[in-house]
C-alpha cells in the first residue's frame, strides 16, 4: 500500500545550527570557516562580527535579487522583449527616486546593467574587499530596489501584458482540488510562461484537471482561476496523494525532496527551465512562446498515458480522504481595487493603515499568524501573496472584502503601486502612510530582498522567525537608524504573533482582550 512517506509534517526538522541561524558564521575563505560568537572576536582575517553579518545579509539579498531579475530576463526573453532602461525612473515616485540618488543607492539602469550591480555585490562581499559594513549594508538598500523594480516590478509587468490584467473571480484552494476522476496536472514554480500554455491547452481536454502549487499556482490562480492546491510546504502532500500524472516545475522553491518523492508513486516529473534540473526528470526546455505552445500539447499527452499507472489503493485511499475545497475571492490587482475608497477609509479613520501579509510560511515557525492578522483585519486593510495568501485562503478569510488577494510573490509590486497611488491621493509620502510589510515566517532568499525593498519605500517591516538581521546589535542599529533617518520606518523582529500584536500598535489591547 503506498503511503504518503516524506511529507514536511511527518519529518523530523534537523536542529537549525545556532550560528548560523544569527548570522555568525563566515565561510568566505578556506582560512574559515570562522564562527563569531563574542562581540570582540573576529575571524582569521580579522572580520568583525558587524562586517561578517552584514556580508550574510547582502549575499542572501542579492541571491534573491538575482532569481527575482533573473525570472523577469526569462519572461522577457519568452516574450522576445528587451529588458527596458531607466525603469526605475519610470516607475518609482519622484521625490523617492530623487532621495536614493541623493543616498548613493541607484544602480545601473541602462542595458540590463543592473545584472553588473548583482555580481559587483558578490565581488564587494568577498573576503578582502568591502571592510566597511554601513557601507555593505547601503547595497543591501541598492540590491533590493534592483528586485524590487527589475525584478517583481519588472516581471509583474510583462505577465500582465502577455496574459492579460487579472480579473476579479470566485476560485478553489486546498488538496481537494486535486480530482481523482480526472487526469491531474500540477504546475509548480514561478516563471508561469509555459502554465499559462497549458491552462490553454487543457481547453479542449474536459477529461484534464490543472492545479498549480508555490507562485506559478498563485499566478495561474489569479489570472485564470486554476484552482491553487498547495503552498511551499503543501509541495509534497500533492504528490502523495497518489493521482497526480505528471508534475510540471519551473524554477524556486521546488524541494529536492520531490523527485524520489514521484518515483514513490506513478508521477511523471518533468522540468521545463534550463536551469531547474532533477535527475529523474524528463527534461523539455522551453524558452519561447511558440516551444511553449507544442510542449504544453505533449505534457497534457503524457499525463494521459501515465494515468493508467496510477497505484489503485492510492487513488481509492485519497478518494475517502478528500478534503473539501475552501472558496476564494482572487485576482485582485492595483487596476481593479478601488483606490480612491481605500485612501478614503485612511483619510476618514476608518481604516488606521494597510498590512502587507507576504513571504514564505516556514515549517519551523508555526504560529496563530492568521489569527492575529484577522484580529487586525477590523481596522486594517490586508493585502496578501505568496503562501500567506494560501494560508489565508485555508480559513477561508480570503473574502476581497478585508483581506485581499493580490497573487503570487512578484506580484508583491502590486501592492507598492497601490501603496503609491494612495499616497499619491493623500498627498503623502508612503512612509507618512500606516503601512506594514510583514513577513512572519520567511524562508528563501528572495523574502529578505522583498521586504528590504519595501523598508526603502518608507514601509515598516516585520520579520518574524528567522531575524537574523537583529543578531549584531551595530548592524541592527545601524539599519534601524538609517531606515529612520533616510525613510522615516522601522524594522520590527517579533518573533510570535502575541509579540506582534502586543508590540505592532500600543493601542491593541482590545486585539488581546477578544
Ligand atoms: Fe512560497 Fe513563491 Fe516563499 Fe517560495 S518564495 S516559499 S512565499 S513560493 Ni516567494
Ligand atoms: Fe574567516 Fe575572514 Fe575567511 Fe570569513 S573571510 S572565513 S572571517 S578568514
Amino acid at each position: 500500500m503506498t503511503q504518503p512517506i516524506n511529507t514536511l509534517e511527518k519529518r523530523t526538522l534537523s536542529k537549525p545550527c545556532g550560528i548560523g541561524l544569527n548570522n555568525m558564521c563566515c565561510k568566505l575563505c578556506l582560512m574559515g570557516p570562522c564562527q563569531i560568537t563574542k562581540n570582540k572576536s573576529t575571524g582569521v582575517c580579522g572580520a568583525s562580527l558587524e562586517l561578517i553579518v552584514a556580508r550574510n545579509i547582502l549575499r542572501f539579498i542579492t541571491g534573491g535579487a538575482s532569481t527575482h531579475c533573473g525570472h523577469a530576463l526569462h519572461v522577457a526573453k519568452h516574450l522576445s522583449k528587451e529588458i527596458p532602461d531607466n525603469y526605475i525612473a519610470q516607475k518609482a515616485p519622484e521625490y523617492l527616486y530623487n532621495r536614493w540618488k541623493e543616498l548613493g543607492l541607484l544602480p545601473h539602469d541602462q542595458n540590463a546593467q543592473h545584472f553588473i550591480d548583482i555580481s559587483e555585490s558578490l565581488h564587494l562581499s568577498t573576503m578582502g574587499v568591502d571592510s566597511d559594513y554601513q557601507d555593505v549594508l547601503k547595497w543591501c538598500l541598492k540590491i533590493a530596489l534592483i528586485d524590487g523594480y527589475y525584478g517583481l516590478a519588472l516581471a509583474t509587468d510583462m505577465e500582465d501584458q502577455k496574459i492579460g490584467k487579472p480579473k476579479i473571480k470566485k476560485a478553489s484552494l486546498n488538496l481537494g482540488c486535486i480530482d481523482p476522476a480526472k487526469t491531474n496536472i500540477a504546475i509548480h514554480g514561478h516563471e508561469p510562461m509555459l502554465a499559462m500554455s497549458i491552462v490553454e491547452a487543457a481547453k479542449n481536454h474536459p477529461d484534464i484537471n490543472l492545479v498549480g502549487v508555490c507562485c506559478t499556482g498563485s499566478t495561474i490562480l489569479a489570472q485564470a482561476g486554476i484552482p491553487l492546491s498547495a503552498h511551499f510546504s503543501l509541495q509534497e502532500d500533492v504528490i502523495a496523494t497518489g493521482v497526480i500524472d505528471a508534475l510540471v516545475v519551473d524554477v524556486h522553491c521546488i524541494m529536492p525532496s520531490v523527485g524520489k518523492l514521484c518515483d514513490c508513486y506513478h508521477t511523471q516529473l518533468i522540468t521545463t527551465n534550463d536551469l531547474g534540473r532533477f535527475p529523474n526528470a524528463l527534461h523539455m526546455p522551453v524558452a519561447t512562446e511558440g516551444q511553449a505552445k507544442e510542449i504544453a500539447e505533449k505534457i497534457i499527452s503524457i499525463a494521459k498515458e501515465n494515468r493508467q499507472n496510477r497505484n489503485r489503493q492510492a487513488e481509492d485511499l485519497f478518494q475517502k480522504t478528500r478534503p473539501t475545497p475552501k472558496e476564494v475571492a482572487v485576482g485582485f490587482s492595483e487596476y481593479n481595487i478601488d483606490i480612491p475608497h481605500l485612501a478614503q477609509q485612511l483619510s476618514t479613520g476608518q481604516k488606521r493603515g494597510i498590512i502587507g501579509v507576504v513571504g514564505c510560511v516556514n515549517p519551523r515557525a508555526k504560529d496563530e499568524w492568521i489569527a492575529a492578522y484577522t484580529k487586525l483585519s477590523k481596522d486594517y486593510i490586508i493585502l496578501t501573496t505568496g503562501c500567506m495568501a494560501f494560508e489565508f485562503g485555508k480559513e477561508e478569510l480570503l473574502d476581497g472584502e478585508a483581506i485581499f488577494h493580490m497573487g503570487s510573490c512578484v506580484n508583491n509590486y502590486r501592492i507598492v503601486e497601490i501603496l503609491k497611488q494612495i499616497s499619491t491621493i493623500l498627498q503623502k509620502e508612503i512612509g507618512e502612510l500606516d503601512c506594514t510589510i510583514s513577513a512572519p515566517m520567511p524562508i528563501t532568499e528572495k523574502s529578505a530582498a522583498i521586504g528590504m525593498f519595501f523598508a526603502a519605500l518608507g514601509c515598516d517591516v516585520h520579520i518574524g522567525y528567522p531575524h537574523s538581521f537583529a543578531s549584531s546589535d551595530l548592524v541592527s542599529t545601524f539599519l534601524q537608524n538609517t531606515l529612520k533617518d533616510c525613510f522615516g520606518n522601522k524594522l520590527l523582529f517579533d518573533e510570535t504573533a502575541k509579540e506582534f500584536l502586543t508590540n505592532f500598535m500600543p493601542s491593541t489591547e482590545q486585539y488581546q482582550k477578544d
